[in-house]
């Protein structure tokens, strides 16, 4: 990316969501969506699969949204992109921005054909997915971006040892589409200039934004960016970016907290979790963590820093 890390970027003014939105109080979800279009800027449609969204958004025919929004099925916010795209392609309107946007159901489980297969032609969109680890609107079920020990309405409980979450950015990067990175609702400023730089690329970009539902997770509503940032910290949820699924650059190195920690923060439900499988989960984030140095080829300091570019 052409600035330095989490250098201040100027957020505009202009806002693109309504008071009075279906959201839940302190929804990080809709944080992210009011970000994300202050980066984006007015000349946006957005491409909205199911999930907690369609409802924030509001019933037919109010919206909540100040641009333009095309609402469709579960899993398809990327092939309703790709339709956006062509159809404006056709107009010469090189102007207007197309924005998918799914949770993580949506886009790490139901939508995973549609999306992989955008990012294959290297679709002139941006697919940003909130994550907010499970399928909430519908009571919290499991998906595949479910942090491991935690207990949602589905999860069964047998099974911990050997599950992850699923790398969606590895999976992304592995398309090598021009952008793909992970944010988080904890750190805006990161999140606000992965967004103005990833409009400013063509061709298909994916950023994946970490959004703790304080609904789902039972937290107060004041409680979710905090939780967001203890994830980065505990190196669940690292802040990077991989350019051409090649160049992998480490957007921040906050002081590390151990997995321990962050769980004990947690007031969602957790697995009655045994040492070994604590011990399990952390040697999987630690190796990631590696792996993730390993290839952005940069040393972490000893107490680590604000940024490691
Ligand atoms: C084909 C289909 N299957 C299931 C549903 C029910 N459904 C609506 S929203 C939702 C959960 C979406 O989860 P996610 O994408 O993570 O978004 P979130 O609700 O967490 O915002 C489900 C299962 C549906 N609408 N369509
Ligand atoms: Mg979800």
């Amino acid at each position: 990316m052409s600035q330095p890390a989490l250098t201040p970027v100027a957020v505009p003014d202009q806002e693109y969501l309504s008071p009075g939105m279906y959201s839940c109080p302190g929804c990080m979800a809709a944080l992210a969506m009011r970000h994300v279009l202050k980066a984006m800027g007015p000349n946006t449609i957005i491409a909205l699969t199911t999930g907690c969204w369609a409802v924030i958004d509001g019933p037919f025919p109010y919206t909540s949204v100040k641009v333009p929004l095309l609402h469709g099925a579960f899993g398809t916010a990327a092939s309703m992109a790709r339709g956006l795209r062509a159809a404006l392609d056709i107009q010469g309107r090189d102007d207007v921005q197309v924005l998918a946007w799914g949770g993580d159901g949506a886009t790490f489980d139901i939508g995973m054909t549609a999306l992989s297969a955008a990012a294959a032609y290297n679709e002139n969109v941006l697919y940003v997915c909130y994550d907010n680890e499970a399928y909430m609107n519908t009571g919290g079920q499991q998906s595949t971006a479910t942090l491991p020990g935690v207990r949602t309405t589905t999860t069964t409980e047998s099974r911990l040892l050997g599950i992850r979450k699923k790398n969606i950015v590895e999976i992304m990067a592995a398309h090598r589409i021009p952008f793909a990175a992970t944010a988080s609702i904890g750190y805006l400023d990161d999140l606000q200039r992965k967004v103005q730089y990833a409009r400013s690329l063509k061709g298909f970009k994916f950023i994946h934004i970490h959004t703790p539902c304080p609904t789902g997770w039972q937290l107060p509503p004041d409680e979710g960016v905090r939780i967001a940032r203890l994830a980065v910290r505990a190196r669940i949820h690292p802040l990077y970016h991989v350019l051409d699924g090649q160049q992998y650059v480490i957007d921040l190195n906050p002081d590390p907290i151990p997995v321990r920690q962050y769980f004990e923060t947690q007031r969602r439900r957790l697995l009655p979790l045994s040492e070994e499988e604590l011990a399990w989960i952390q040697q999987d984030v630690d190796q990631q963590w590696q792996t993730l140095l390993i290839r952005s080829q940069c040393a972490a300091g000893p107490g680590g820093s604000e940024s490691v570019r």
